[in-house]
């Protein structure tokens, strides 16, 4: 009763985002759905006013139907399976068969008509994050429009006033659709194509999901302890690197969705913020950086030359947020001598196995994980076990790639003398530090671990 009282109410503000009828349904353009989560091509515009693609990392553009000069874009609200990386599917909420959604590429200036078919099992809307447009456009269920009904299918329509970097996303029943992978980035291009031209623009969005091992769906009502930290809902080793030739001018452009702040941060360059949701910086107002903090809700678009040749790290600072899965109520082990201690513990459990007592590396032990599990530290690299997990991926720069090459150009062949390596030659003598504990009263305060707070 309630609900309908409410839908009557918010009856005026139909006329914005007005529901689609039955005949008009049959009007409704295409919406083509993508099985795949690779990096796909750029799509390059087949009509309208001219523009440089950008790539999304492990997604792709949705496609559009020019009707009366107007760009007509369908997206389905729906449940899809991702593959998170290779290993590791996950039962998420997404738009046309990947979450995140598609990106959406328009140029300044455009009519822009978008059909929204929600396919979910409850009510949604679709809020243009950062876009000028009128009020009854803003997709936020209750205060600018009438929620969309599971089955229904509502049209939001505006101009793009403002080239720049922005992302869509429910404004409905939030908390339950974002921690289920409901986003999109949308990137409106300028009008003039020289303006703000780079050779390669990457765009990709940061989502965390909270997966127990070996299941298949994410909590929803996790606040911080999210335990996969994403770009574009994949983790490491499944986000595929970025690659650039030597000298090409780089964008990278990064939004975040999740519950936390995320520093990222490029190894090997420097960079400028050069725009944000709100719009481009002023090149007299940029200063250089190489990492940059994206806070809750944000966006930012790094500009760099790629200058510098060899497999660049570009990953979240946060260390935690380098991992997969794992169990966090683990002990800090460091230091503890557990020899005696284990042996004893064979006689009772063979195969018993003490962990963290010179760290936490991994190196190559691999144990038994559930079904449906990433390892929480992978990645092969040329040189061993990379350990990384989560938001880590690679920037590859190479010279002598052919212009819009985004294929992996596989490791770096570093040139000779340039690889650090062991030293066996004569060690000279250093002073070492004490190693021998503290002796005295020292107070221990032992904590029984609980929950982690990142
Ligand atoms: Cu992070």
């Amino acid at each position: 009763m309630n609900k309908r009282r409410h839908f009557l109410s918010t009856g005026a503000t139909m006329l914005g985002a007005s529901l689609v009828s039955r005949a008009g349904a049959a009007s409704l353009p295409e919406a083509p759905l993508q099985s795949s989560s690779a990096t796909a091509a750029p799509l390059v515009p087949p009509n309208g006013r001219p523009y440089n693609p950008v790539v999304t990392l492990n997604g792709w553009s949705l496609p559009w139907r020019m009707k009366d000069g107007v760009k007509e874009f369908h997206l389905v609200a729906e449940p899809v399976v991702r593959e998170l990386a290779p290993g590791m599917q996950a039962n998420l909420w997404g738009y046309n068969g990947q979450s995140p959604g598609p990106t959406i590429e328009v140029v300044e200036g455009d009519r822009v008509r978008i059909f929204v078919t929600n396919k979910l099992p409850e009510i949604t809307s679709v809020h243009w994050h950062g876009q000028i447009l009128p009020c009854g456009m803003d997709g936020v269920s209750g205060l600018t429009q009438a929620p969309i009904a599971p089955g229904k299918t509502f049209v939001y329509e505006f101009v793009a006033r403002h080239a720049g970097t922005f992302m869509y996303h429910p404004h409905a029943d939030e908390m339950m659709q974002m921690a289920m992978g409901m986003m999109g980035f949308w990137v409106t291009h300028p009008k003039n194509p020289a303006q703000h031209a780079v050779d390669r623009d990457y765009v990709f969005l940061l989502s965390s999901y909270d997966i127990e091992p070996g299941s298949y769906t994410p909590r929803t009502n996790t606040m911080l302890d999210f335990n996969l930290w994403t770009f574009n809902s994949r983790v490491f080793p499944g986000i595929d690197p970025m690659v650039a030739r030597l000298g090409e001018k780089v964008r990278i452009r990064v939004g975040n969705l999740t519950m936390t702040n995320h520093p990222i941060h490029l190894h090997g360059h420097r960079f400028e913020v050069a725009g944000t949701d709100g719009g481009w910086v002023p090149p007299g107002a940029r200063w250089p950086e190489v990492t940059t903090d994206v806070a809750v809700g944000q966006m930012r678009a790094i500009e760099f030359v790629a200058d510098n040749p060899g497999d660049w790290a570009f990953h979240c600072h946060k260390s935690h947020h380098t991992m997969n899965a794992m169990g966090h109520d683990v002990p800090n082990m460091v230091g503890v001598d557990h020899s005696g201690v284990a042996r004893k513990i064979n006689n009772l459990v063979p195969g018993y196995m003490v962990m963290g007592d010179r760290g936490g590396s991994m190196g190559n032990m691999r144990m038994r994980l559930p079904e449906n599990t990433l390892p929480m530290m992978d990645g092969k690299g040329p040189f061993g076990n990379m350990e990384m997990g989560g938001m880590f991926t690679t920037l590859k720069v190479r010279e002598g790639l052919a212009r819009g090459d985004y294929r992996d150009p596989g490791w770096y062949k570093h040139p000779a003398g340039t690889v650090a390596r062991e030293w066996t030659g004569e060690v000279p003598q250093a002073p070492a530090a004490p190693s021998k504990p503290v002796a005295g009263n020292v107070e221990l305060n032992a904590k029984k671990p609980t929950g982690h707070n990142h």
